[in-house]
């Protein structure tokens, strides 16, 4: 049992998980984390991965023992303050990996085929004049991922049956069928679809550079499910001006949901508006996880998805 009005939400939640939330749990709810706090003895926060926990809100709310956090990232969380106050945190890995993997392969074959461009090709009647342009085949290609934890491993296997090589890096080798190279620009440079499936962190950020774009080469692809921080974004944006490299699809920026708009001028790129674990069946499942996680701490059991901090 939850008990009432201890938990406090912080941030938008959209309609599907707000009504899971509201049919689980009574909060009281911070739709701003900068806004003024409702009154409330809370010990325990939920709140969701776009939303920015800031240290200063939980300096204000001595009693919080415990952050939820709906999402695989935990990049919104003050962990550093969380660990010196003994403030558990839990996420929800693995029940997003279905959508998460599903949308990076959707953009692969989107970017590979120019199937967006294709669509408006018909819609514009511009097949009337001339063919579309001829594209490439994925099958024979080098498949290089960044990140291979939970989503990376699971979007491998999924990627297995398309003909590909697939490789990674990551902070360690793992017992795994696939080349593995130490750092990120030897992999772009194997590489002819460079996938970003990290955790942003200190070590990952602006990882994507412009000696990374250039290893990947004028026919090498970037797709970003991860998170913007993980690429340095000017040098993105002159790599697909240049064309030195041939493309990219991102589900994530650097400034969401108000990305460079250079991006937004550039023909060989695809924009999707941070949508990997957007899917309803998915999302249903982050809140359950996460108010699951809130029950086991007021249960005093252990959590079930813990963020070791
Ligand atoms: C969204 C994500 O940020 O799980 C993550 O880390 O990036 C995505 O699932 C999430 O839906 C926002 O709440």
């Amino acid at each position: 049992m939850i008990p009432v009005n201890s938990v406090l939400q912080v941030g938008q939640f959209p309609e599907i998980m707000q009504l899971e939330i509201d049919k689980r749990l009574s909060t009281s709810k911070l739709l701003d984390p900068q806004g003024k706090l409702p009154d409330g003895n809370f010990t325990a926060i939920l709140t969701r991965s776009n939303t920015q926990i800031p240290q200063e809100l939980l300096e204000k709310m001595p009693g919080i023992q415990m952050v939820a956090t709906c999402g695989v990232g935990y990049d919104n969380l003050p962990l550093n303050y969380l660990k010196a106050h003994e403030i558990k945190a839990s996420n929800t890995p693995g029940v997003l990996n279905d959508a998460v993997c599903e949308l990076a392969i959707g953009m692969l074959f989107s970017l590979l085929r120019r199937i967006p461009e294709a669509q408006d090709f018909v819609k514009s009647t511009a097949w009337s004049k001339a063919p579309f342009t001829i594209t490439t085949t994925l099958a024979g290609k080098c498949i290089g991922i960044a990140g291979m934890g939970r989503i990376g491993q699971d979007l491998a296997k999924r990627l297995e049956p398309f003909k590909v090589k697939l490789a990674y890096t990551g902070p360690t080798p793992k017992e795994l069928p696939y080349e593995y190279f130490s750092d990120i620009k030897s992999l772009a440079k194997a590489s002819d679809i460079l996938i970003l499936a990290c955790p942003a962190s200190p070590e990952t950020e602006k990882m994507v550079n412009t000696e990374v774009l250039e290893s990947l080469g004028p026919r090498g692809y970037l797709i970003n499910i991860a998170r913007g921080s993980v690429v340095d974004e000017a040098a993105l944006l002159v790599a697909l001006q240049q064309k030195t490299i041939a493309g990219a699809a991102l589900d994530v920026f650097e400034n969401e949901p108000n990305p460079n708009v250079d991006f937004l001028n550039i023909d060989n790129v695809l924009l999707t508006p941070h949508i990997g674990s957007a899917t309803s069946e998915t999302r249903q499942l982050m809140t359950n996880l996460a108010i699951d996680n809130l029950e086991a701490f007021y249960n005093k059991k252990p959590l079930l998805t813990e963020v070791k901090n």
